[in-house]
């Protein structure tokens, strides 16, 4: 298949998979806190383009878009948010706890940069013997608040590690738009400079703009040239947590939301590929047909999945049972 086609699938895939789970989520049979990334779904798919199964991932709350991207199994994270044990936190992580180290997604923890040092320490413990390996850590806006991510930058700088710190800037933290937390007219990307970081701000909303940066940027770490700051400019559809709609709760208003529904990340790049005769009419149903029977059988291998045994509560805690 075209390179261009399979980037178009991955994040039709994502999209589907999520409007799928924000469907369902209403039955109240997914109990965890879950948080969609439907508008943002250029960002992984571009990164992870370049990414090797051996490549290490990180994330944060937002995650469904990272894990599938990285090559983790849908069915996995499906049943992971219905609680089951064929999930791929064995059922007891939920949305926010997403792992799989057979797909290379180490960790993602809901915990605002927690996992950022813990991206730049696993290549850190690696790098004498495995060298080109990379480590991407994704996070948002409001994580580059945390003390941590800059201490994490400044290590990373200073070992020359190669960690691609990947920052989707979504304007907003829960209900507070970035002006009001950080100074006026300042990029995420201007911090990189200070630690001698290499640092780029694109549209995230261009999946081949992403590709190209962040190809540079994880090519450049591969060759021992150290960490990359990229700041991808892209808007979450729906609410900061949950599978609806929040206009009404005023943060932001009806016309900014429009004018980034009108910058989808999918329909930009469908747009494209129709011109250039890769995709069509037809086979765009045919690849749509073939993301919804994957789905379907995913919620189903969930829904009949059973729930992790209550003897085994206590395993993988530091409680004795
Ligand atoms: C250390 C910490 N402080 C506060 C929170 C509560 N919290 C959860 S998500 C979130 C907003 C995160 O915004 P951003 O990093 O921009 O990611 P986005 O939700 O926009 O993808 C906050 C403040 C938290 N989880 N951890
Ligand atoms: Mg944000």
């Amino acid at each position: 298949m075209d390179n261009l086609l399979k980037l178009f699938e991955s994040m039709l895939r994502i999209r589907m998979v999520e409007e799928m789970i924000a469907e369902r989520y209403s039955e109240q049979e997914m109990r965890c806190p879950t948080h969609f990334c439907l508008g943002q779904e250029a960002v992984p798919v571009g990164v992870s383009s370049h990414l090797r199964h051996t490549d290490y991932v990180y994330s944060g709350h937002r995650s469904h878009g990272h894990y599938l991207a990285k090559g983790g199994s849908l069915k996995a994270m499906v049943s992971e948010l219905y609680g089951k044990e064929t999930g791929c936190a064995l059922g007891r992580g939920g949305s926010q706890h997403l792992n799989d180290l057979d797909a290379g997604f180490i960790a993602s923890a809901p915990i605002l940069g927690g996992t950022i040092p813990i991206a730049v320490g696993s290549v850190y413990s690696t790098k004498s013997n495995v060298t080109d390996k990379v480590s991407v850590v994704y996070f948002g806006d409001g994580a580059t608040e945390e003390g941590i991510f800059h201490e994490a930058l400044n290590f990373a700088s200073v070992k020359k590690l190669p960690v691609i710190f990947v920052c989707e800037n979504n304007l907003y933290s829960v209900h507070s738009s970035f002006d009001v937390r950080q100074p006026k007219d300042r990029n995420i990307a201007d911090i990189g400079p200070a630690h001698k970081i290499p640092s780029v701000r694109a549209n995230g909303n261009d999946v081949e703009e992403v590709m190209k940066i962040a190809g540079d940027a994880i090519n450049r770490a591969r060759d021992g040239g150290g960490p990359s700051l990229l700041e991808f400019m892209t808007y979450r559809w729906l609410e900061h947590c949950g599978p609806n709609k929040d206009l009404d709760l005023s943060y932001r208003t009806k016309e900014e939301m429009d004018e980034w529904l009108s910058k989808c990340p999918i329909k930009l790049f469908e747009t494209k590929l129709y011109k250039k005769n890769i995709l069509n009419k037809e086979s765009r149903f045919r690849i749509e047909q073939k993301i919804l029977k994957e789905i379907n059988s995913a919620f189903e291998y969930a829904k009949k999945s059973p729930f992790p045994d209550p003897q085994t509560l206590f395993d993988y805690t530091y409680v004795k049972s």
